[in-house]
């Protein structure tokens, strides 16, 4: 116990970030069952008032964002992956390290008071005013939890990107580094520009709340849409914080099970590197209802349609990955493959709402509720989950069932579509809208949200059996073998499993046409 608490091994502090963002995971998805289970029909009552929805609805985005994703992506997978990946001992700077990990569990347990205290905080993951400067609900609550896992992300950036231009293995070129290095190496540039921004919004906005002040209060000449545009300067900004290391981890699964090198791998660093340059400038996609000159809303459709350009060059990379590939279907593999369907049917969802003409229509129905959750919330948690498959036997040295694998990875796959597919028909057919606790002028709407309702619950039963497959794997599955799926990067060739404190045997150097996808 004591050596997990104060540890500083990189590996370790990945573990924990996992355990922690999938707790986070874990209670959210609870919330949204429980908001599955008001829509479920009209007038049902089970929030005893909308405000408690507003909760769920509040916890739920905030804990899935700031808890499971973000945690998931930079946290565990950046912390156990990248010294190993580029031949490192350790992280650049250890001790920050574990803090940025206490922080971020703090953040976690504070959010988590919202069950306790008096008055939840009932504002989406937004925190909109002037609803959550007027709220009786606890802001203050919102707002520390952002402080804490923000300051949490600016660390780990920090780190990150150091040990990434500095601690690479001798011999290692920046084209040579795994494409999942390059994505947090991208990604986490733009945390490091981007969260500071949103810390300043919200402590303005606990500034408004309880000190009086009216940054954000429109009657005392304050300007409520401040809020909403420094929201989505981070925020958009952070769809990408997601994104592109879940991309970088696809392609790591993708290519040591396809046997092929990323297709395109040039290419693909230049995509990510252009989203980091266009990323800060299509914010106001966001606000395109909210009042504002014409030549802004073009320009910002224009931008966003730039967006797609590496959008689409990475997912061109993924299929050509694929592309007469020795492909295994393990489970990891499963849950990458329909990452790619994810992609399509999320990305071609989003080019309609770049359309001003479009999204005008669009924006606040359930059409947008399922677009990001196709290609955000569910595209990020899949590669997650698989990543965990992957590198399973590495971090345990153990396997997992694969049988009890594959049937929970179909419980969730059915279970989203069936989920989603209902949201993106009755918000285009009925304009059904999102955020809404009930719905009574849209009777036509109920057996829609049957069907959506049912399809929550198959995916709670797949992630309820995949936590069971992962704790009896950790603890009783079959010892592994030392590199099950053939890798041919550093942390399977190179390193035991699980890898010791300071992970290589011998320090490492590469040559100059070593690569990680040698699969010969
Ligand atoms: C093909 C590229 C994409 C385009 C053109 C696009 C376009 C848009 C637009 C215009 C909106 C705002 C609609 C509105 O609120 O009225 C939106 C919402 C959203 N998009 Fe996308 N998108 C794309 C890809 C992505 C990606 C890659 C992610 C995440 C990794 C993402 C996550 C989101 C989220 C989270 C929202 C909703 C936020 C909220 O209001 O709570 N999108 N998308
Ligand atoms: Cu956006």
């Amino acid at each position: 116990m004591k050596e997990w608490i104060f540890t500083t091994d990189h590996k370790r502090v990945g573990i924990l970030y996992l355990i922690g963002s999938m707790a986070a995971f874990a209670v959210a998805g609870i919330m949204a069952l429980l908001m599955r289970a008001e829509q479920f029909n009209i007038g049902l009552g089970v929030a005893s008032e909308p405000t408690q929805y507003n909760t769920w609805l509040y916890f739920h985005g905030a804990a899935m964002i700031l808890g499971f994703l973000i945690p998931g992506l930079t946290g565990f997978a950046a912390n156990y992956l990248i010294p190993l990946m580029i031949g490192a001992k350790d992280v650049a700077f250890p001790r920050l390290n574990a803090l940025s990990l206490w922080l971020f569990w703090m953040g976690i347990v504070v959010a988590l008071l919202t069950f306790v205290i008096p008055d939840a905080p009932d504002i989406m993951w937004t925190g909109y005013p002037p609803y959550s400067v007027k709220t009786a609900g606890n802001t203050a609550f919102y707002v520390f939890t952002v402080h804490l896992i923000g300051f949490s992300s600016i660390l780990g950036a920090v780190n990150f990107l150091t040990t990434i231009i500095y601690m690479r293995a001798p011999g290692m070129g920046w084209m040579q580094m795994n494409v999942f290095v390059w994505s947090l190496f991208t990604g986490l540039i733009v945390q490091l520009v981007f969260v500071p921004v949103l810390a300043a919004a919200v402590t303005l906005l606990l500034f408004d709340k309880y000190l009086g002040t009216h940054f954000f209060d429109a009657a005392a000449g304050g300007d409520v849409l401040l809020y909403q545009n420094l929201f989505w300067f981070y925020s958009h900004p952070a769809v990408y914080v997601i994104f592109l290391p879940a991309m970088g981890l696809l392609f790591e699964i993708i290519s040591t099970n396809a046997k092929n090198r990323p297709f395109n791998y040039n290419a693909l660093i230049v995509g990510m590197c252009g989203i980091v340059l266009i990323t800060g400038e299509v914010w106001v996609h966001h606000l395109y209802t909210s009042g504002m000159p014409d030549w802004i809303r073009i320009g910002q459709m224009v931008t966003t349609l730039m967006i797609s350009v590496p959008v689409g060059v990475m997912v061109i990379s993924l299929w050509g990955t694929l592309y007469k590939g020795a492909i295994t279907f393990n489970t990891a593999m499963y849950y990458g493959v329909s990452c790619l369907f994810l992609l399509l049917l999320g990305g071609l969802t989003g080019i309609p709402l770049a359309m001003t003409a479009l999204d005008l229509h669009l924006s606040e129905t359930s059409f947008i509720h399922a677009h990001f959750h196709f290609i955000m919330g569910i595209f990020a948690a899949f590669v997650v989950f698989g990543s965990v498959y992957f590198y399973f036997p590495k971090m345990t040295g153990r396997m997992c069932n694969e049988a009890l694998g594959k049937l929970s990875f179909w419980l969730n796959f059915i279970g989203v579509n069936v989920t989603f597919w209902p949201l993106f028909i009755i918000g285009v057919k009925y304009g059904m809208p999102r955020r809404y606790y009930d719905y009574a002028r849209i009777p036509e709407a109920v057996p829609y949200h049957h069907v959506a309702t049912f399809g929550a619950v198959l995916v709670a039963l797949g992630i309820t059996l995949m936590l069971v497959n992962w704790i009896y794997g950790a603890i009783k599955g079959p010892k592994a073998p030392e590199n099950p799926w053939r890798s041919a990067s550093l942390e399977w060739t190179h390193a035991a499993s699980p890898p010791p404190h300071g992970n290589f045997p011998a320090p490492v150097t590469v040559s100059s046409d070593w690569t990680p996808y040698n699969y010969k």
